[in-house]
């Protein structure tokens, strides 16, 4: 924790023990090397995990904001690790160019984004200026966003680089919210090679708020008990929402703190800054704050592709990735509480044509052995005329898992029932939102395959 956090009636709590996580490979572009000590990455300190008040991690912080360190830069710097502790601007170099991030070594000197590119080499002129490249970003993005949806599939993006996760029901299988915090940030930067930072507290706001102030690189826990404490010190300007203008309009009225902000009487408030900011930040100054995560819109299908290195044309090889995908898409499908009436299959070609094909299940499932072995059917009336570039496969007609039963028929074998594949797919599911869904595979995807040789994959758009 920094003197001025501490000047400013700080007192906080380190957090003692992180979550193991086991070694990963990091992605192709990460410039870590397994194991390597994150401290040893970058010159800037790392903030530290604390919890504020000093007290012990009490479970009530289960709103987490999690937001990326220097976003576009740390990107950058993945490919670009000789400018490691050096001040780097990622931004147009133009006359009329602006930062749109800047590491923190560059930020001691005043440069933030939307600043012009032109004043921020001003006031840094050994600052080093990167082109920017929003196709990686996107890339980073939904591999960050897939390590917070193992957590919770209660997530929020709320824009590039950043989420509200509500951890509430995640607790019991995966531990307190700072363990849960710490966890997600060892696997961010253990599959990305990016750090972030977390802030936990019982709302929204508080969780934003505390995740800034945790920046570069840390946590900060704020329990319930503690909201109106860690609040009311900061300055009015800190409230995620209040602009310059209104922070000014509050400063000419006497209103330097948050704190000041919750003893000054609702009219009072209203008659300077109007009927509804009025009422907004009389609410937020005394720690009010109802709003839940917003999930994404309800989800029409849940696709996974795989576009391939090299061509591939052993049907061998392309029916373990088939199995490989339908296990990332029952993943997501029991996250989401849903099931799919409908598989389809996509496959690319390398002259690029593409066929789709899809098949109706008798019942709903959100097993991957029942997806897989449609999806493998479809693939085996396929011709291969060709090599495959791009394999995919998608649940569709998708509906609340609860909605389905499933009824055993009378010639079912016990052991491949989908019942036990249940049970050995929910243990799955445990263990992947702890460590990440790498650890687990089956013995059949354990031998050296396309994923090897595979470029990165993603989530398929929506259909
Ligand atoms: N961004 C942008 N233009 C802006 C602000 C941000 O293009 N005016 C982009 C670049 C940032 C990314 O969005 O890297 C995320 O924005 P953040 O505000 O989270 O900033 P950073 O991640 O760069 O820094 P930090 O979050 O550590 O403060
Ligand atoms: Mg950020």
């Amino acid at each position: 924790m920094s003197e001025a956090k501490r000047a400013a009636g700080w007192e906080s709590r380190p957090i003692p023990s992180r979550t193991p996580i086991p070694e990963r490979t990091p992605t192709p572009g990460s410039s870590k090397a397994p194991g390597e000590d994150r401290a040893a990455s970058g010159a800037m300190p790392s903030a530290g995990e604390h919890i504020f008040g000093g007290g012990p991690d009490d479970g009530t912080s289960t709103m987490l904001h999690i937001d990326m360190d220097a976003f576009f830069a740390s990107v950058e710097l993945l490919e670009h690790p000789e400018l490691r502790g050096l001040p780097v601007i990622i931004g147009g170099a133009g006359g009329r160019g602006v930062v749109t991030s800047a590491t923190y070594e560059a930020r001691r000197f005043g440069v933030h984004s939307a600043m012009p590119t032109a004043r921020a080499l001003q006031l840094c002129p050994k600052a080093i200026v990167l082109p920017s490249h929003h196709e990686k970003y996107r890339h980073y993005s939904a591999q960050v966003m897939n390590v917070f949806r193992d957590v919770t599939p209660l997530v929020e993006p709320l824009s590039i680089d950043e989420a509200f996760l509500d951890v509430a029901g995640a607790r019991r299988l995966l531990g307190s919210p700072s363990a849960i915090g710490a966890a997600v940030r060892e696997r961010v930067y253990a599959e990305t090679g990016l750090t972030c930072s977390v802030g936990a507290a019982s709302t929204k706001f508080i969780a934003k708020m505390a995740s800034g102030r945790a920046k570069p690189d840390g946590m900060l826990v704020v329990p319930a008990a503690q909201s109106l404490a860690f609040l009311h010190p900061l300055p009015v300007g800190a409230l995620w929402g209040v602009g310059a203008s209104t922070a000014e309009a509050l400063t000419r009225l006497g209103i330097r703190t948050v704190g000041d902000l919750a003893v000054t009487p609702l009219q009072t408030l209203v008659s300077r800054v109007g009927e509804a900011s009025g009422h907004k930040l009389h609410s937020l100054a005394n720690g009010h704050d109802r709003r839940s995560v917003v999930t994404e819109r309800v989800e029409k299908s849940i696709g996974h592709e795989m576009t391939f290195e090299f061509d591939l044309s052993d049907p061998r090889q392309l029916r373990l990735e088939l199995l490989r995908l339908s296990d990332q898409v029952a993943v997501r499908l029991r996250r989401a509480g849903l099931a799919a009436k409908t598989v389809a299959l996509k496959v690319r070609f390398s002259d690029f044509s593409t066929i789709s094909r899809s098949r109706t299940l008798t019942e709903p499932t959100d097993l991957a052995q029942t997806i897989s072995d449609a999806a493998r059917d479809l693939f085996d009336h396929v011709g291969l005329d060709q090599r495959v570039r791009l394999i995919g496969v998608r649940a569709e007609n998708l509906v609340e898992a609860h909605e389905t039963v499933h009824q055993p028929s009378l010639w079912e074998d016990e052991s491949a029932a989908p019942s036990s594949w249940r049970d050995a797919e929910v243990t799955v599911d445990r263990v992947a939102a702890k460590f990440g869904r790498d650890i687990l595979k089956r013995a059949s995807l354990v031998e050296p395959g396309p994923r090897e040789r595979r470029r990165p994959d993603r989530p398929a758009p929506p259909a």
